[in-house]
């Protein structure tokens, strides 16, 4: 790991939480996501299932959590599971975890060897009523492969058929969706890694740059900043490629009197940031792509002052819609007719703006958290709102993260990068 090690008291406060919400003699076990295989002997980069990252830290693979608050042994209330590691492993992949070590990352008394699983989950389920089991039911999920999760759960469903099942989502939607301190600073150090990527492609960005030079540029400053790298697959859209939202090819030269749209953030301790900047590839701003942008911008920060304790996210996103109507009128892409014929289900605005304005964010991109239910202090969110114009060749989205504030504007995480049209030229051009 990069990172620099984290606080076990946030991972002991979060497995709290999970534990207040389970039913009388439950047990609940969280899972690694399996290292991915490409072909041959490699394979992907390990990334931990955010779940039990977020209750244990265990950030290495086969690792296993159990959590049953009611076990009659103490010591059987919490336990990890880890792989038992020895001289050859020590050799040929480096250090694993060890007992103590697991102990120190996780705040967890009780650590077992991977190998011991099957017999102590046999002798807690029998003192056991129901298990919680951890399906996917994140809004976007659509997974093909199968996990290690769901090779449990099948297993489980055929040698325990008489306990009762239980969902562990629900539980974690709701508790992920709510951001402790810790996090939020991990999620800072996130974006100020990010705004050192940002500020470098400031000075290197010229006319005649290919995509793909910028996104080199970040990866570097990303990586020498301790992080893994790109939170998500990097979108580096010059010209008309903005117009394709998930434009991940990142191959074209970058053309004077182009933009450059850039969907592009660093990960920090597994924690994302996600970040759109839209700049001009020779640092100066047309007079029309300067009047779309500010257009935009007055839409985000518009939209950032109504993310606040009690609003509802469904109509946060009809509210959003009515000023970029207005803002769309202004800009003479819309005409009071396309408004009068809109459809209710498709409004007129959608067709320069068709993606929604803001996400949860957190150990996921689009992280968990509540949807249907009013929008509470620590909620951390995206604002990203966009014009998309390929008739001009020319698509503009900007997005900052923003903490949820129990009183007042939410507080932005990416306060300090540049955002303001005056501010991008003058970096770009000094
Ligand atoms: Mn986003």
């Amino acid at each position: 790991m990069k990172y620099h090690p984290l606080p076990s008291a946030l991972f002991i406060k979060n497995r709290k939480k999970f534990m207040a919400r389970m039913k009388p003699k439950s047990i609940a076990v969280f899972n690694s996501n399996d290292i991915y295989p490409i072909s041959a002997d490699s394979t992907m980069p390990f990334e931990q299932h955010r779940d039990i990252f977020y209750l244990s830290g265990a950030d290495q693979e086969e690792t296993i959590l159990l959590l049953f608050p009611d076990a009659l042994d103490l010591a059987h209330r919490e336990i990890l599971f880890v792989r038992e590691t020895n001289a050859h492993i020590a050799v040929w992949e480096g250090e694993k975890l060890s007992k103590e070590k697991a102990t120190d990352i996780s705040g967890i008394a009780t650590v077992f060897w991977l190998s011991d699983f099957e017999k102590v989950f046999f002798d807690l389920m029998t003192e056991a009523e129901t298990i919680y089991l951890n399906t996917n039911e994140h809004y976007r999920q659509a997974v093909v492969t199968e996990t290690r999760e769901d090779r449990f759960i099948q297993k489980v469903k055929e040698q325990y058929p008489a306990h009762q099942v239980a969902k562990s989502n629900p539980i974690l939607q709701d508790i992920r969706g709510i951001k402790e301190p810790e996090e939020i600073a991990l999620m800072q150090k996130a974006c100020d890694i990010t705004e050192l990527g940002f500020r470098r492609i400031l000075k290197f960005v010229k006319s005649g740059i290919w995509e793909y030079e910028i996104e080199a540029e970040l990866l570097h400053e990303f990586v020498r900043n301790r992080s893994k790298g790109f939170a998500y697959t990097p979108i580096i859209a010059s010209g008309n490629n903005a117009n394709v939202l998930h434009y991940i090819e990142n191959n074209q030269k970058c053309n004077n009197g182009e933009l450059i749209l850039m969907d592009v953030a660093a990960e920090y301790a597994n924690y994302s940031s996600d970040l759109t900047r839209t700049i001009p590839v020779n640092g100066r701003f047309t007079h029309r792509q300067r009047e779309v942008y500010e257009a935009v911008f007055r839409v985000k920060r518009e939209a950032t002052d109504m993310l606040v304790p009690g609003t509802l996210w469904a109509e946060y996103h009809k509210e959003v819609g009515k000023i970029m109507t207005s803002e769309l009128l202004g800009l003479k892409l819309l005409d009071k007719a396309d408004i009068k014929n809109e459809r209710p289900d498709w409004p007129a605005y959608k067709k320069y703006f068709m993606h929604g304005t803001s996400h949860h964010i957190g150990l996921n991109t689009h992280d968990y958290g509540l949807l249907k239910t009013p929008m509470k202090e620590n909620m951390v969110f995206t604002v990203e709102p966009g014009i998309y114009i390929p008739e001009e060749k020319m698509g503009i989205r900007l997005e900052d993260d923003v903490v949820i504030r129990g009183k007042g504007k939410p507080l932005n995480l990416m306060g300090n990068i540049p955002i303001e049209a005056d501010e991008i030229e003058t970096l770009m051009n000094s």
